[in-house]
């Protein structure tokens, strides 16, 4: 008999405890499953060969950014070290772990300098059904200076209602400029009044910094001029999901996608109940590009 799939990640679930006493996990990694479901975080170590995937990383991207790029998305589809960190073992066998379906990578984002990015979560760029099956890891591929616009996030803020574009205020149907009208302020102020602690993720080459979708979190300001903070982030899907991009939605319709697999190069189709449900042409169409161009953008 196949055990059904989980209906929410087992961190964001209140019988955490009850899988936890029959999952048989190390206890070290139980720890940190109770830390991450408290904090909407963690931290974790990619072992021996991670300083060395750091290295090759940077090497095989360096070159794809100047004065006007500061972020490479998609840098896996040429770079191997980049994929490869995306797909390590450990975040993977922590990630299944965590949500208690199949992760899968589906994007990653490379920085050569701190993104400076305002407070978001990731639930208005990408969500699921049932929700919350998404994540963001943060590999630091040189170690984080506090002075070079390290990631900040706000402890404890996934448990916050997840943020729509209706719920920021928006009536009608959504614009490019939406995100910043609408979401950016509504979403800062909720922040703020919740009262809950900003921290810095000060890690040190790597280290991987796992966040929950919809833990609260940008890119502090650089303030030293010439400051890197290289590093890489990679967006996970989990198996059996309807996969949809909020921001892109007009009204309660979902947006469906159809994500890239980073495991083979290709891409995901949205599942409801074991059964695929076809995304918009567009979205079709662009999964498909993807895979055959194979081309990193740069912005
Ligand atoms: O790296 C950063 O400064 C922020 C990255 C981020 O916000 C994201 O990838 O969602």
């Amino acid at each position: 008999v196949k055990t059904p799939l989980p209906a929410t990640p087992w961190i964001e679930s209140p019988d955490l405890e009850t899988h936890l006493s029959t999952a048989g996990l190390e206890p070290d990694i139980a720890a940190k499953l109770r830390a991450f479901a408290a904090s909407g975080f963690v931290v974790l170590d990619l072992g021996p060969d991670g300083a060395e995937l750091c290295d090759r990383a940077i090497a095989q991207t360096e070159r794809r950014f100047g004065p006007s790029v500061r972020r490479v998305q998609d840098a896996w589809l040429r770079a191997p070290a980049v994929r490869q960190l995306a797909l390590h073992p450990t975040i993977n066998a922590f990630l299944r772990a965590a949500y208690g379906r199949e992760p899968f990578p589906f994007q990653t984002l490379s920085f050569r300098t701190g993104s400076e990015q305002p407070l978001h979560a990731d639930t208005i760029h990408f969500h699921s059904v049932p929700e919350r099956f998404m994540c963001g890891v943060w590999f630091a591929l040189e170690d984080v200076k506090p002075d070079a616009g390290p990631l900040i996030y706000h402890v404890g803020s996934h448990r916050l209602p997840v943020m729509t574009l209706q719920d920021a205020g928006l009536i009608g149907r959504s614009r490019p400029a939406a995100y910043e009208e609408h979401y950016l302020p509504a979403f800062q102020r909720r922040i703020a009044e919740s009262g809950l602690p900003q921290e810095r993720a000060l890690i040190r080459k790597g280290q991987a910094f796992m966040w929950a979708a919809n833990l609260a979190h940008g890119g502090a300001p650089i303030t030293r001029e010439g400051a890197t903070r290289r590093s890489l982030v990679a967006h996970y899907y989990f198996e059996g999901c309807l996969y949809h991009t909020p921001l892109q939605a007009d009204g309660p319709r979902l947006r469906l996608r159809a994500p890239s697999d980073l495991r083979t190069g290709l891409w995901r189709w949205p599942k409801r109940d074991g059964r695929i449900v076809l995304p918009g042409l567009r979205q079709t169409l662009g999964a498909v590009g993807r895979s055959v161009f194979r081309r990193p953008l740069v912005g």
